[in-house]
């Protein structure tokens, strides 16, 4: 089976616009991986862990045969590719690689939970899911529209570029 799932990429270690592009580079190398959309890319405010640099951060949409939990299983094999070594909690990162949706399924396993638990939570992921999927219902019934308007104050998100990535159409 085919879904259309949703991915948050994040960095703040190094060149994150590099790190961004590089994983992006390899999901899509990935023969069971076709990409619909990436959105641009915004500046962010850390959120959880604040004594941090701010992030890069954009969301891609892409057509996948994989299952939930292999396509986060990809995403953690791609993260270990770049040499990911995270020490602190929501801290500093080169590259984190989150899968928010996988079609309108709902998954909780030990090592897979979608959708991603704080995504409606995060203005850094609906900024740019929203760019990507103004249609989009959350499981839950939310519209990623009605998940921000829910959100007071949070965390800046900052647009900084608009067409970044190659593969942008
Ligand atoms: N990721 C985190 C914790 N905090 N803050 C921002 N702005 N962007 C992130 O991608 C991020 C974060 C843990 O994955
Ligand atoms: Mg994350
Ligand atoms: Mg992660």
């Amino acid at each position: 089976m085919r879904a259309l799932a949703f991915l948050s990429l994040g960095s703040n270690v190094g060149e994150p616009e590099q790190n961004l592009i590089a994983a992006l580079d390899r999901l899509y190398a990935h023969e069971q991986i076709s990409l619909k959309d990436i959105s641009s890319l915004y500046l962010t405010e850390p959120v959880g862990y604040r004594d941090q640099p701010w992030f890069l951060n954009c969301c891609a949409s892409v057509v996948t045969a994989l299952t939930p939990s292999e396509l986060v299983a990809l995403g953690k094999q791609v993260e270990m590719l770049m040499h990911r070594n995270t020490t602190v909690s929501k801290g500093p990162r080169i590259i984190d690689i989150d899968v928010l949706l996988w079609g309108e399924k709902s998954v909780q396993t030990q090592s897979c939970t979608v959708p991603h638990p704080e995504m409606l939570k995060r203005r850094f992921v609906l900024v740019p899911l929203l760019e990507i999927a103004p249609m989009l219902r959350h499981p839950s019934g939310f519209s990623i529209q009605e998940a921000l308007s829910a959100l007071q104050g949070g965390e800046e998100v900052i647009l900084v570029k608009k067409k970044w990535h190659r593969l942008q159409h």
